[in-house]
């Protein structure tokens, strides 16, 4: 049994202010779902089924190159992220998993943290590797790179990271590895582009060696950004051919926000169901680049059109089709809770709403060129407020029907600031 961080009679208690209002929309819902063929029960079990990890680094406030702007009774190491995550997972009941972030939350003891997770009913994602960035005195910089770096000694030593990272993971339960690196050119003529590429498939064709069994490796792809002229992985093609040349436990990762604008996303996660090879998910939103804005607070249709085909992958059984779904979110204006409380909403909200696609008028509609009609079968859906149905299976599970409402009344923050004084804070950020 989870020990709850905020009281449950404030749960239900804030709960029963809102049962009469929410349970006439319910019922409005169900109906008008019930008119055009659709249980409004078997959605709700849908709903609750469906999870979404929390990053350990997306607790604590993000920043920009240009500041940070810390808020009171912020985390201030490993384990009180956990209990804001429980919090978030009281609330949300969609994200009982954390992905853990190394070297930022290094635990010093893992099966003590695996043992504080559990406590609070938490498990653990998929582990994430960082070699954007020199950690310790005297280790050897990443200046110019880690997986790909010329200097033999420096891609060694980022794939030892890696493999600290696996062994943390297989410690604490985690079934996953997610690989991102900054490595790329800021000028023309800086890097050999071949040559670095060759370089990272050795670099993780040894971190796919020490994979244990059941373990899947997740590339992550990005276009630019740390290194603003290229990148050594840069794009969805890329990841794929490395992900195929490294074998089957090895998967591409698709973070929203690391794409070209307007790039179709939803038409690259179909190809890589295809192909066999989508591993996971980052979820943000983007308006301009990687800005790593709250899910669904930008392209809400564009996030609805990824999960029709994740949906459609499900429906029709796709072999292997398995993704990982982790929120990667960098919060500079909000609290990060209420952040990430209400994006896990907008997740599961899209995939919801990509459930009552009527998949069988879609396919007639496709057969005849009827592109019109098309449009309107995917907003039909799309057009759905199924906000009635996200609060049901909150509450179902012992959650909020409002969660940032219920959180703010929780006062949870303010008493944060007063247990958590400020001082030394661990890192967090956006990968
Ligand atoms: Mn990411």
């Amino acid at each position: 049994m989870a020990r709850p961080v905020l009281d449950p009679q404030l749960v239900a208690d804030e709960n029963a202010r809102r049962a009469a209002d929410f349970a006439r929309d319910f019922g409005e819902l169900g109906a008008r779902l019930k008119r055009r063929g659709l249980e409004v029960e078997a959605l709700t079990q849908r709903a609750q089924a469906f999870t979404v990890a929390i990053p350990s680094w997306g607790v604590g406030t993000g920043g920009t190159r240009f500041g940070r702007f810390p808020q009171s009774g912020e985390p201030r190491d490993v384990y009180e992220k956990l209990e804001d995550c429980a919090v978030v997972q009281q609330l949300a009941r969609c994200t009982p998993a954390v992905s853990l972030h190394v070297p930022w939350d290094r635990p010093d003891d893992p099966r003590r943290l695996k043992g504080a997770a559990a406590d609070l009913g938490l498990s653990f994602d998929a582990m994430n590797s960082n070699t954007f960035e020199d950690h310790t005195p005297g280790q050897r910089s990443y200046k110019f790179g880690s997986l790909t770096h010329t200097d033999r000694a420096v891609r060694e030593q980022a794939v030892a990271q890696n493999l600290e990272c696996i062994e943390i993971g297989k410690a604490i339960g985690s079934t996953a590895l997610t690989v991102w690196i900054g490595d790329g050119g800021n000028f023309p003529g800086q890097l050999h582009f071949r040559r670095a590429l060759d370089r990272y498939l050795e670099s993780t064709r040894a971190i796919c060696a020490a994979l244990p069994d059941g373990w899947k490796m997740y590339l992550e792809h990005k276009l630019c950004e740390p290194a603003f002229y290229s990148t050594v992985l840069n794009d969805w093609g890329t990841s794929y051919v490395c992900a195929k040349e490294l074998g089957p436990k090895c998967l591409c990762l698709v973070d929203l926000g690391h794409h070209a604008p307007n790039v179709n996303i939803e038409s690259i996660v179909s190809r890589l169901i295809q192909l066999g090879k989508l591993g996971g998910f980052h979820f943000n939103d983007s308006k301009y680049s990687d800005d790593d804005l709250d899910s669904g607070s930008i392209k809400p249709f564009q996030l609805f059109l990824i999960f029709h085909e994740l949906v459609g992958a499900e429906r029709e059984k796709v072999a292997g089709f398995a993704p990982a779904y982790l929120l990667d979110q960098s919060h500079n204006v909000t609290d990060p809770l209420e952040s990430l409380m209400s994006s896990a909403g907008e997740v599961q909200r899209a995939y919801v709403k990509a459930s009552l696609v009527d998949a069988a008028r879609l396919a007639e509609c496709q057969e005849r060129n009827d592109a019109l009609l098309a449009l309107q079968t995917l907003k039909d859906a799309y057009e759905t407020d199924v906000s009635p149905l996200l609060a049901e299976a909150r509450r179902r599970a012992g959650g909020a029907i409002d969660p940032v409402a219920t959180f703010r009344a929780s006062r949870y923050r303010a008493r944060c600031a007063e247990r958590r004084p400020a001082g030394k804070r661990t890192s967090g950020g956006i990968v």
